[in-house]
This record gives structure tokens, sequence and C-alpha cells, in this order.
């Protein structure tokens, strides 16, 4: 059916040329099937080349004539794939050999599920109509630990979700196992992903009862055989909820053997469990500072119940705390980095990629490159919580790129984010990524179609947090919508442009945390009557009469000093700074100059209009789409770039009327004020 199901799996019948092409290539397959992941990959083949050439390969027992593919994980496949090298525990090679003069397809890496990483590219390049003659492919990923974090509730509620209600159905678990969980799960193999933490960091408790552990163990049996563990939210305060104690202190021995019986209990329900994620200390979560202990007090007492069974502690470093008046932009660094060091070596110490809160656009977080003896895996944000939810079109694979390719200058100049989190700490240490899913059980998923992209480009870049997002783009639309060039070429320019837009309409020129209040959606640069200065827009536009921007450098908020010295040089002066980020870090006068020559107030109105105007081009470049994709798809992706269209419009013709009652300036020629 049309209606956006197959997510980017959709495997649609090649042309008949192509067709023609691979059909005698791929007629059957060699494979352990007795091993689950491995069938799972003959599966997934056998699926793939059904839909895209009409028949689904055979399986023999030997390649003994053309037309073969051979998927192994066997010493005497790898000496005749010639033994490449630098795959690692989840790589794996794709190459094309003569087996007594038959080409021959080798698909073959040192465990099952590179294996099964490496059917899943292989069926890549034919959706995205890549050549299959004569391969060499190596691949293998960058970060070890791959992760969605659903924000998902018992109640099936999801914090920030716009895609229906949670997919877990915890009433009919663990006797009724949705098919649609094998779903999820081939989707995230496809890009992978190698773990799933099931529930919100706002945790409930309940999570870790008896009962539960139960529906976790049938999720966990379904996701087996593609490779992804299971991963649970701890409530700090769970000893006390559950075990009946009097306190959750971490240096309390009863606490302390609480949680390790737990955790034990848990290894005896899941063996291959991959451990908790504990939100602790913020936004009213208990933590260990409810004790005068730190973070990683905190996070070592758990860390040690889960080290005999290797699992691992993710500790969110997302903090802020109502009674601190410090500028929230300097929280996180200011509480973790003295602690670099102290965090044992299965705790991974979670950064977002801002330190304020997945906006449109934020400069890299001040934690990363500052904490080099610590495992740091970077947040993003896949749901679009402040980014128009699942109606606005927007494809973060551009934010997410930027984020990465920021330079630190942590130890020197060239230590990007994405270095940092790719190097381990010492041999072995742990490495990873982490996303904030936008999955529910709408049919399409992800609530839109173009939405699906966030989810795909994520599992790309925590495979490769060097990856570039415009192959993303590319590599999802042609498996999306198809390989015709008229097709894929303004979907890929929709998307790449779409961020910048919401970025031009909600919040320019390194303006943040404008959006109305609670939900997020929609202007309210001018609420300032929330009892916590930090959660009032004013705080962070800081508009009066001389200018706007918060003035985070030394004779400010000083959050710039958080940021390596280069970095300070650099973003410390108005006229050097990326005029992107001007706002974050500067106060500026509204007849400051800007670069395109410009007043900042006449730019500021300037860009409003831009984003408004990008979201009428995509509508424009949509509208020639019709037909060319199928009807359904067509008109919901229209429909909802409407809702955008009049909402951009709301989001500049508010902000501009706000930002005038403070600036008293005219609108500049060219403008044209709302009808
Ligand atoms: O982005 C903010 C959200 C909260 C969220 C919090 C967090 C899960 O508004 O809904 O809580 O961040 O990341 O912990």
């Amino acid at each position: 059916a049309e209606d956006g199901y197959d997510l980017w799996l959709r495997y649609q019948p090649l042309e008949s040329a192509a067709k023609a092409r691979v059909a005698p290539a791929v007629r059957y397959f060699v494979a352990s099937t007795d091993r689950p992941i491995i069938a799972a990959a003959a599966d997934e083949l056998k699926r793939g080349l059904a839909g895209m050439i009409g028949a689904a390969p055979s399986q023999r027992e030997k390649i003994d004539q053309a037309g073969g593919i051979l998927i192994s994980t066997d010493e005497v496949a790898f000496e005749v794939a010639g033994r490449p090298s630098g795959l690692g525990d989840e790589g794996y090679a794709i190459r094309t050999r003569n087996v007594s003069g038959k080409p021959t397809i080798f698909i073959v890496a040192h465990s099952d599920v590179g294996v099964l990483y490496g059917v899943f590219r292989f069926l890549r390049l034919l959706q995205t109509g890549q050549s299959i003659d004569n391969l060499d492919i190596i691949d293998a990923p960058k970060l070890k630990v791959r992760v969605l974090n659903h924000w998902d509730n018992l109640d099936r509620h999801v914090e920030r979700g716009y895609a229906g209600l949670s997919i877990w159905d915890w009433q009919k678990l663990p006797l009724h196992k949705d098919p649609r969980y094998v779903d999820y799960a081939r989707a995230n193999a496809s890009i992978g992903i190698n773990g799933t933490v099931l529930t919100n960091v706002n945790a409930n408790a309940d999570i870790l009862r008896p009962d539960y552990l139960q529906k976790v163990k049938a999720l966990a049996e379904v996701f087996r055989p593609y490779g992804i563990k299971v991963y649970l939210t701890a409530r700090f305060s769970a000893p006390i909820e559950l075990g009946g104690l009097k306190t959750a202190d971490p240096l309390d021995p009863a606490v302390q053997a609480w949680w390790k019986a737990k955790i034990d209990e848990i290894y005896t329900v899941i063996p291959d469990f991959g451990g908790l994620l504990v939100k602790a200390n913020s936004e009213g979560q208990p933590g260990p500072a409810d004790y005068k202990r730190t973070h990683a007090e905190g996070a070592n007492m758990m860390a040690d119940a889960l080290a005999p069974h290797h699992g691992i502690l993710m500790w969110r470093a997302f903090v802020y705390a109502a009674e601190n008046a410090e500028d929230r932009h300097k929280q996180a660094y200011t509480e973790f980095q003295p602690l670099d060091g102290e965090f044992r070596d299965n705790v991974l110490v979670q950064v977002k990629n801002g330190a304020i809160d997945f906006q449109p656009r934020e400069p890299f977080h001040p934690l990363f490159g500052a904490m080099p003896r610590t495992p740091l895996m970077m947040e993003f944000q896949i749901t679009k919580e402040y980014l128009g939810f699942a109606t606005h079109l927007a494809y973060l694979g551009t934010m997410w790129e930027e984020a990465l390719q920021s330079d630190t200058f942590r130890p020197a100049r060239g230590s990007t984010v994405a270095k940092v989190i790719e190097t381990p700490i010492d041999a072995g240490a742990a490495t990873g990524m982490a996303g904030v899913a936008n999955i529910g059980s709408d049919r399409n998923w992800s609530g839109s179609q173009f939405d699906q992209a966030n989810w795909y480009a994520f599992g790309r870049f925590a495979w490769d947090p060097d990856a570039k997002a415009g192959p993303i783009a590319r590599d999802w639309a042609r498996m999306t919508w198809g390989n015709d060039p008229a097709v894929v070429e303004p979907v890929v320019g929709m998307m790449m442009g779409s961020r910048e837009a919401v970025v031009d309409y909600m919040t320019p020129l390194g303006l943040g945390h404008l959006m109305a209040t609670g939900h997020h959606y929609g202007p309210g640069p001018w609420v300032s009557d929330l009892a916590r200065p930090e959660w009032n827009p004013v705080y962070y536009h800081k508009a009066d009469a001389a200018g706007i921007g918060f003035d985070r450098t030394a004779r400010g908020s000083d959050a710039l000093g958080q940021y390596a010295p280069e970095v300070v040089e650099a973003w410390g002066n108005p006229e050097t700074i990326p005029e992107k980020l001007l706002l974050w870090f500067h106060h500026v006068p509204w007849d400051y100059r800007t670069k395109s020559g410009r007043i900042l107030w006449d730019e500021l109105v300037t860009r409003y209009d831009a984003g408004v105007g990008a979201v009428g081009k995509m509508q424009a470049d949509w509208d020639g789409l019709r037909g060319k994709v199928d009807t359904a798809r067509w008109a919901e992706v229209r429909d909802f770039l409407a809702i955008q269209h009049q909402e951009a419009t709301w989001w500049r013709d508010a902000s501009i009327a706000y930002f005038q009652s403070i600036s008293k300036r005219p609108l500049p020629a060219g403008h044209k004020p709302p009808a």
C-alpha cells in the first residue's frame, strides 16, 4: 500500500533493463540459515530481490554455478574474498570473486550481524540503481553503541512524539508480539542501529518490575535476530519506589545491593541486555545530588552492578536546575567537566548536540573535547520537538553534519565533534550515538513521509559520524521515492534547504528557544511570565531598545569561555563569528551592519521572509512532482507543506510584529506586511 509503511525498504521493481542485467547475478545464495541472524539476512535478501527483480533467489548448499551470493563468516570464504581488513566486529565486505570460473558475490563478515549489515548494503545498491558488477566494498561502523532513545511512557503516550501512540503495546505483551516489531527491527538493522532504549528518560520505575521484564524479554527476542539489544531507562529513586528502601543514596550499601540484585535479575531474564540510561537531577528527576553525591558517584554505583554482565550505563549530561541562576548554556559543563576521569569504564556520558535543547540551530556543546578521559556519546533528537513537529518538512541531516563537523580545537585544530566521539578514550573503550526516536504507531511510523528520512539519516550518521548529509538524502530519496532523476533531484533539493528554512522563519541569526511554552509549537518570543526564568523566551533573545541577542562573551555570561581559546577568539568578536550564530553569543545594536550590508533589524526581517519564501519554493517543487509519485503520499506531503507555509508565515509575522514593538524601526523596503 502507498501509505509509507514500508519506509525505505520498499523494494520496488527495477526497470526492465536493470532487471535483465541483475537477475543472472543473483539466482541463488549459500548461507548457514540455521543461525537466526543469518536466517534474517537471507529472508531480507529474498524479500528484496523478489520485490526488485520479481524472483527470490533459491538457497543452495554450495557455489556450483554462476549467479551465486555467498553469505558467510567462514575462514574459507575470507580466503577467497582476499581477507579484507578493517572489518572489526560489525563491518562487512562485499566482493565479486570467481569460484571455479563462476562469478560469485561474497558478503563476508567476522560476525553474523556484520553479514546482515552487508546484505542490507547490497540491497541498497540495487535500490539506488547502482551497478553490482565487480563489487569491492568494505565498510564498518565507527561507533559501537548506535541506539534509539524512545521517550515512550508505559501508558503509550510518547513524550515529544508526533506519530501516534507508542508502538510498544505493553498490555498485550508478552503473549502478543505485534508483527510491527519485526519491521521495526528490520528498518533499524538496515541502517546499522544496534540498540534501542524502550522507555522514556523521564522514567517510571515500573518498567523494572518482574512482570514488565517479561514483556521486555519478549521484545528482546524479536530484536535479537537483527542484532538489536534492548536497554531501559532507570529511575534513580527506584530502590525507594520498588524496593521499599528509605533512600536512594548511591553510597548506601542497601541501595547498592538493591541495584545489584535488580540488575542481576534483568540479566537472568535477558542475558544480552544492553544496559541502562539515566536522566538524573534534571527537570525534576531524582538523582545523586538529592544526597549531595556527584553524577560520577551516582553513575558508578549503577555501572558497577552492570559491569559483570558487560552492560553499559548511559548517563545524560542534560542538566539545569531551577535554583541555579547561571546561564543555562553553562550548567552541564559546570557540573560535568570537573568529573572528567571519575566515571567507570562502562559509563558513557550522553551529551546533546547543543548546550540548551535541540534548537533549530545551536553551537556545538562545549563538553565535546573538554572531557578527554570520559567517553562522551552524542545525543541527537530525531523527533522534531522544536522544528514544527511532524508537519513541517525539515531534514535534519544537514543539522547533524554541521554539529559533527564543528571544530572543538581540543586537543588541537581538526578535532571535530565527530572525531571526539569516534575516538575511544583508550583501547576498547565504548563510543556511541543516541537518537531520540520519532517513531509511533502511525501507519507511516514517523508522522510524515519526510520524517522517515530523519530516522534513516540518524542511523547513517551513527554508523559514520563523518558522513555527509547530501548523499544520505539522495540514498533515502531513491529508496523512498524511486530512481527517476526528475523526482530525486527536486526531493533532495527540498531536503537540503529545508532545515535552514526552519531556522530562518523561527530563529534566524543565532536566536533560539523562542517557541511557545510547554508544547514548543509556534512562536512565543514575547513570553516572560513563567516561574523559571530560563523557560521564558525573553531570557534567550534579550531584545531591548538598544538591540537583540544574548551576550555570552566574557562581558556577559561567559558561556563562550567554556570553549577552546581558538573558538573564543573567533566567536568572541561579532565581526568574526559566523553570522548564523551571532545573536547566540552577542547582544547587537539594531543598526549593526551585517555581512549583507543591511542593518541588523533589516537583516532579521529579510531572514524571516527568506524562510517563508523557501517553504513556498518547496511547495512549487512538490507540485511539479504530481503524477510522478503515488497520489496518496504526494497528497499528504502537499497538505503538510501547506500547513508549514501557513505556520511559517505565522512565525514570521508574529515575530516581526513583536520585535518591531521593541526595535521601533520601520519595515525594510521589499518586505510585504501581512495581508
Ligand atoms: O527537550 C526537552 C524536552 C523534554 C525532555 C527533556 C530531556 C524527556 O522538552 O520533554 O524530557 O528535554 O531531554 O530530558
